[in-house]
């Protein structure tokens, strides 16, 4: 397995339950660690760039107004594997579906508000990452 990087926000609905601890501890103790943070409220410009794919989407207008309501806490995780043992802990996009014990399970309230975005392949990962951070603000351990 390839140690890899992907990109984790936690959204405004999260941040608002008080559960930023709660989710951050599920990534470390999942054997991923943390090697960049910053809590940020979005602007209407970042939120439509980082969801550009979704822009013919129906749901895009609701999608931004959502993720620039309140502050998210954008991260970097890097492990093996760290990609789809993210979306694993996430569990599914629409918390009704999502398995017991995942973080959408837990703390998610609907389908818009849906307590985490996680990259869905490296190659997103890569673009995501690079989107909120420079090189230097990623620290990792070795
Ligand atoms: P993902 O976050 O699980 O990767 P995507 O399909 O990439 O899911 O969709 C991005 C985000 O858009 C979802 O997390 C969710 O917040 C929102 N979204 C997706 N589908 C719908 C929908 O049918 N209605 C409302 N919001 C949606």
């Amino acid at each position: 397995m390839a140690v890899e990087r992907t990109l984790s926000i936690i959204k405004p609905d999260a941040v608002a339950k008080n559960v930023i601890g709660e989710i951050l501890s599920r990534f470390e103790k999942a054997g991923l660690q943390i090697v960049a943070a910053k809590m940020q409220h979005l602007s209407r410009e970042q939120a439509e760039g980082f969801y550009a794919e979704h822009k013919e989407r129906p749901f895009f207008k609701d999608l931004v107004d959502f993720m620039t309501s309140g502050p998210v806490v954008v991260q970097v995780l890097e492990g093996e594997n760290a990609v789809l043992k993210n979306r694993e802990l996430m569990g599914a996009t629409n918390p009704k579906e999502a398995a017991a014990g995942t973080i959408r399970a837990d703390f998610a309230n609907s389908i818009d508000a849906n307590a985490v975005h996680g990259s869905d392949s490296t190659t997103s990962a890569a673009r995501e990452v690079a989107y909120f951070f420079s090189d230097n603000e990623i620290c990792p351990r070795g």
